[in-house]
Parts: C-alpha cells; structure tokens; sequence
C-alpha cells in the first residue's frame, strides 16, 4: 500500500453499514443473541463470498445482517467500520442502511437508527469523523412499502439526512419509486439513487430525470452512453463507483477494464468507494490501491478522485475546506 494513499485525506460516499459485518462480527453477534448459524466457523463462512452478480451477493449479504438484532449490535456494527475508516485516514462519511431490510425481520426501526447514530456521535466527538446517515429503500419491495418506511423515519428525521435506493437493479427501474422519492424531497430529504450498476444507462438518466436524484450510486453503465456521459461532465454530477464492488460482481471482468479512468478523464465527477468491505475484499485504501495497481491511475488521477468526493459530499462549504 503507498504512503500516498494512507496519507490521503479521504471521504466515503458509498457505503452499506451492513456491508460492513465482518464473518468473525458475524459468529460474535450470533453467539451473543442465542443464533445457530448455517456455517461452522468463519472460514466456512467467508467461503461462501463466491458471487456471480448482484443477486448471488444480496442473498448472502441479507442472510448475514440477521444476526444484528439490538440497538447494541448496531452500535458495535457502525462503531468497528468507523474505527477503521479513522485507522485510513477517513474524514467524512455518508453511510447508507436498509431499514426494511431490519423491520421485516421484526427489527424496531428506533433500534435500528439510535445504535448507528450513537457510534456516529461517538466518531465525531472522539476523531473529529462527520457523517451523514441516508435511509435506502429497498428496490425489490413496492413503493407502498419505501411510504410505509418514510412514515416510520419522521421521528428519526433529525438523524436522517438523505434517501436513497438499493438491492436488485434489473427490473425494478428507479420509475417505480417515482412518487415516493417526491414526497421525500418535499419532507427536505436528500436524494441519491443506485443505478447504472446491472441496470442500463436509461436507469440513471431516470434516476436525475424523474426521481431528481443529486447524485448516482454507481453509474458506471454511463461509459455506454456518450450524451449522458457529457452530460455528467457538463453537469458535474457525482457518480460514487466502487471499483472492487464492480471486480467481485463482475459488472467488469478485470481492473484493467474498469471504467473509473475514461470517467475521469472525460470531466465527470467520479469518487472512490467501499460499498460492502465486509464482502468485496477491502475498505477505502484496498479500493485505492486496486485502481493504482489494476487500473494504472497515478497518484495526480487518486488525488482528482479524491477531491471529487470532497466536492460531492454534503459538508457545508466552511467544514468542506478543513477536508484537504
Ligand atoms: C448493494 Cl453493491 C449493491 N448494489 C445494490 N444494492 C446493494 N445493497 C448493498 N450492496
Ligand atoms: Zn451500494
């Protein structure tokens, strides 16, 4: 790893709390609530991250959060990610988490958000670590149940800065979200929304176009479209790609393929990403140092992306300049 990247001072814009839960987290959660897990030990565990897309991934990612039950769990989930993001020189983050993905296991919502706020606090008292916390709604369930789960926010919305949208990209478009999304920007959420991650090019135009998202989960399906691409530039949208997210679930076949580069080049407002570290092989530095070592991006291309993300994070101006 280069010094240059531990020294880097960098910003997270990607990242699922739950993507974060380690294998021994895992069996350490699971013994401390009583569960009988599938797989005898970690090992066997972590040999069972053999993903062929985003669906063989999500299987395995909601099979694994069923261990986190308690405000405690939540705590402790978001308290070891943020230890290690202070560990390699993180600043900020803006970390998603997948409420329904806990109330539909009986899960309270209160418990949900009070333990990943708490550890949040903590970071920020202790290190000086901002954050912000975004609600994702899961794609695959309806609109009804993202209004359900905007209702259950509103006692929450103090901790709660952003909306965004996750899970099973191919068919299910950011269109079928479209009122929801509009009630959510009326109640002064933020919006972002995954797409261009399986799904097609037309799903991020729709993301901006009809769900009036502010920035793109992913997007690099956007390398297939010209017009948007220079779009994206002239606008400077924020894409948050997360390279060894896009190896491991093979939306590119080989680092040297991946598309992070011709974005950059061409003036869009691409950032580096974790999304599930716990899963895809490594937090912010490994992601780093797979475009440095994959990719062949010199130090002046990591210090671009890393101030793209300063750029297209939610810091007011005045706390955005103490960054860099
Ligand atoms: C996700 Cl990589 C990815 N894509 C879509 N939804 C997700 N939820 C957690 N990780
Ligand atoms: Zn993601």
């Amino acid at each position: 790893m280069s010094s240059f990247i531990r020294e880097l001072p960098k910003v997270e814009l990607h990242l699922h709390i739950e993507g974060t839960l380690e294998p021994e987290m895992v069996f350490y959660l699971a013994k401390r609530n009583g569960i009988t897990l599938d797989y005898a030990d970690e090992s066997a565990l972590r040999a069972a991250y053999q993903f062929n897309d985003l669906q063989s991934f999500l299987n395995i990612y909601y099979q694994g959060m069923q261990v986190l039950q308690t405000e405690q769990d939540f705590f402790d989930l978001t308290w070891a990610y943020l230890a290690r993001s202070h560990q390699e020189n993180v600043r900020h983050v803006e970390i998603f988490f997948d409420p329904q993905a806990h109330t539909e296991r009986g899960v309270a919502f209160a418990d949900v958000v009070n333990g990943i706020s708490g550890a949040l606090a903590k970071a920020k008292q202790e290190w000086g670590l901002t954050s912000y916390l975004i609600m994702s709604f899961l794609r695959h369930l309806s609109q009804e149940a993202a209004f359900e789960t905007l209702q259950q926010a509103k006692p929450f919305k103090s901790f709660i800065t952003g909306v965004g949208l996750d899970s099973a990209e191919r068919g299910n478009p950011p269109t079928k979200f479209t009122q929801v999304f509009a009630v959510a920007a009326q109640q002064g959420y933020r919006l972002v929304a995954h797409a261009g991650e399986e799904g097609p090019a037309s799903y991020i135009r729709d993301a901006l176009d009809i769900l009036k998202v502010e920035r793109i989960d992913h997007g690099v399906a956007a390398i297939h479209d010209a017009p948007l691409m220079a779009r994206l530039a002239q606008e400077r949208i924020p894409l948050t790609v997360c390279p060894l997210s896009n190896l491991v679930l093979k939306v590119v076949d080989d680092m040297s393929e991946h598309p992070m580069l011709a974005l950059l080049h061409a003036g869009v407002c691409v950032t580096v990403n974790a999304d599930d570290p716990a899963y895809f092989g490594g937090y912010m530095n490994a992601n780093y140092q797979a475009l440095q070592e994959g990719l062949g991006a010199s130090d002046a291309d990591l210090l671009q992306l890393a101030l793209n993300s300063v750029e297209a994070c939610w810091l007011p101006e005045s706390e955005k300049a103490t960054l860099v």
